[in-house]
Parts: structure tokens; sequence; C-alpha cells
């Protein structure tokens, strides 16, 4: 084992619901009257990528928008990130239970750590800058739009891999949902899954171990 790789929300912290206010909150800044209340956010969950899925939000309820939509997504979602991030800052997001031992135990068995996740790079450096005092812990952070297609494709661990200069078989990769763990498997990674608020009724069949939460390190070493 050379590396790991963490997928971000879901897996390093509980985002989603914060995600969710912060789409509510850009909806209405905009003088929308769509709001996304936990069930309907769960189904568009399954799309990856805030963008896409406002887009798939707007085509599968037949919106009309008074724009194009290219732009009113591109608007949208940039003041979705600025109120995010100011959630963030707010300090109303913890990282999981073992998230942060986990990072320091890895870094003294001289482990390399990256990321890889669909969200924007602009939300690691928030998160891991209130979390964690940034990202100096991470060599490589893998995020959605440097890659041509979003998870569940494995191209944003690819990405991470060919960042890192390492095979699949050197590193494991850490996940929250069953989007995450496709694109990770489909990378040839072995993988451990953190279910999350959002995922805890998904299947995980293929994940290499399925735990809790990160708080016990011994089964994840032990994978060797
Ligand atoms: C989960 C996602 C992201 C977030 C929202 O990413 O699918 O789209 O829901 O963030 P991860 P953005 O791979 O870290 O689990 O609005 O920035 O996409
Ligand atoms: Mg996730």
């Amino acid at each position: 084992m050379k590396a790991f790789i963490f997928d971000v929300d879901g897996t390093l912290a509980e985002t989603e619901e914060l995600h969710r206010d912060a789409f509510n909150a850009a909806f209405a800044r905009e003088g929308l009257s769509w709001h996304w209340d936990f069930h309907r956010y769960k189904d568009l969950l399954a799309v990856s990528g805030g963008k896409e899925r406002i887009r798939h939000f707007v085509e599968t309820e037949n919106i009309e928008t008074a724009g194009p939509l290219d732009d009113l997504v591109v608007r949208l979602h940039q003041s979705k990130t600025d109120i995010y991030g100011a959630m963030v800052r707010g300090g109303r997001l913890p990282l999981r239970a073992g998230v942060a031992d986990l990072v320091a135990e890895a870094k003294r068995r001289g482990l390399r750590l990256a990321i890889a996740t669909t969200t924007s790079r602009e939300n690691v450096d928030t998160l891991l800058g209130v979390a964690l005092g940034g990202t100096d812990d991470f060599e490589v952070i893998a995020c959605g739009d440097m890659v041509p297609k979003k998870k569940p494709a494995p191209d944003v661990y690819l990405l991470a891999l060919r960042e890192l200069e390492l095979g699949a078989g050197d590193c494991l990769a850490f996940e929250d949902s069953s989007n995450g763990l496709r694109a990770a498997k489909g990378a040839g990674l072995r993988c451990i899954v953190t279910p999350a608020l959002y995922t805890e009724d998904e299947h995980f069949a293929d994940a290499d171990l399925v735990l809790t939460d990160l708080r016990d390190h011994a089964p994840i070493f032990a994978l060797g």
C-alpha cells in the first residue's frame, strides 16, 4: 500500500445537507420557487456534479427557463458554491468520525494522500482549509471538472493515479456512495465504503470493506 485516495462529499464529511441548503438558497437568490427537499435531493444525487444535477432537474421537470439554460446553470452553480463556502467557513461541518486520525496515521506510516472527488477544487480547499488547516496533506487533488466524465465513470480516479504515478494495486480508495464505489472499481482500485446519510441504503456488494466510519484503523491497514 502506497497511497490512500479519498472521496470528499459524504466520506470526509457529511456535506450533502449543506450542499442541499446551498442549492435552495441559490434558487431563492435567483428568485426561483424551486426547492429540493431531502427526498427529492436523494433522487437527484444519482446525478453526480452540481451543474449536471441542476440541468437534470430542469430537463426532467420540463421547466421553462427565461434565458439560455447553460447560462442559468453556471450562474446558479457559482452562487450555490459561494453560499456553500460561506456555510463551511461558518463552521457547520465537522469531518466524519475517524477521518482526521486516519489521515494522521497514514502520514505517520509514510503513505501518500490524494483526493478524487466530483465536487470543485474551490469546495475542497474550503472544507479542508476549515477542517485540516489546509490541503497540504494531500499531494494530489483530482476534482470533477478536471475530467471528461464524472463518477460513476472512473476518470477522476484515473487522473489521481496518473498524478500520483502509482498503479491501482498500490492504492486504496475511500468512498460513501455506489456511484463513487463504481468509479473506484472502474479504475481498478480496492475500495472501502463508509455509507453516509444519503447513501446508507445503497448496495456495496463489491466494496472491499464496508465500515460504519473510519475510527477503527486496524481493518483498513490490514488490507496491506
Ligand atoms: C458528490 C457530488 C457533488 C456534490 C455537490 O461528490 O456528486 O456534486 O453533491 O458538489 P463526491 P458540486 O464525489 O465528493 O462524493 O455542486 O460542487 O458538484
Ligand atoms: Mg461521495
